[in-house]
């Protein structure tokens, strides 16, 4: 099994943390986007889209999306449950790990991926797009914020791979675009600073 790797990418990271708290050992195979290794023939033959993260297995299959790939592997190694212990758990982890990559993740991707000079000639970059979704970041860190002064987790009392995919979009935010987690938020801030201390969080 290996997996193909883009460092800075916070799929990428969503995965490579997942696997840190499995304690999982899967060699990784850093992809030079810039150069264009993803759109080689030998690439897209894995996966058409040219997107990493992505999980090939020693028969050749290859798994791509960052929850298919944490879910392949939650199958393997159940422990520690990374996406709920029992049917009810399981569909609230996948909720919440649903509307972090959807309405936090992907607006801040967005902001990104519309501002930046390194997406210049990669995609039609809408400035008015980037500004639509930092008001869309903002407004779900505020609603993050009420929700976490009520508990300690995303997605209840314990750790899951929603904390992993919403930590993995703010380390992308911080570093990419400038978005910071206020600190008058206190239970968003208390919550970034408990999962950034877990010894998995610069995987
Ligand atoms: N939904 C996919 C998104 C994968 C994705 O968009 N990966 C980006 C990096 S964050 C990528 O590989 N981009 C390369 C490109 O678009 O050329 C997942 O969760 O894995």
């Amino acid at each position: 099994m290996k997996l193909y790797d883009l460092p800075p990418s916070p799929n990428a990271r969503r995965v490579r943390i997942f696997i840190a708290e499995k304690g999982l050992d899967i060699p990784l195979h850093p992809v030079d986007m810039m150069a264009g290794e993803n759109k080689s023939p030998e690439y897209l033959a894995k996966n058409p889209l040219g997107k990493m993260p992505l999980l090939e297995l020693d028969d050749g299959r290859c798994i791509a999306e960052s929850a298919a790939i944490c879910r392949y592997l939650e199958e393997l190694h159940p422990d520690p449950p990374l996406m709920g212990r029992d049917a009810i758990d399981r569909a609230l982890v996948e909720m919440w790990h649903r509307r972090m990559e959807l309405e936090l993740l992907n607006p801040m991707i967005s902001v990104f991926v519309h501002t930046a000079e390194m997406w210049q000639g990669r995609v039609v970059q809408i400035p008015q797009l980037a500004e639509v979704s930092r008001e869309q970041v903002q407004a779900r860190m505020a609603w993050l914020d009420e929700e976490l002064k009520g508990r300690e987790y995303i997605a209840g009392d314990s750790y899951t791979v929603a904390d992993i995919a919403a930590q993995c979009a703010f380390v992308m935010g911080k570093a990419a675009v400038g978005i910071r987690i206020p600190e008058d938020m206190s239970g968003l801030s208390q919550w970034w600073s408990r999962v950034t201390s877990r010894p998995t969080a610069r995987a």
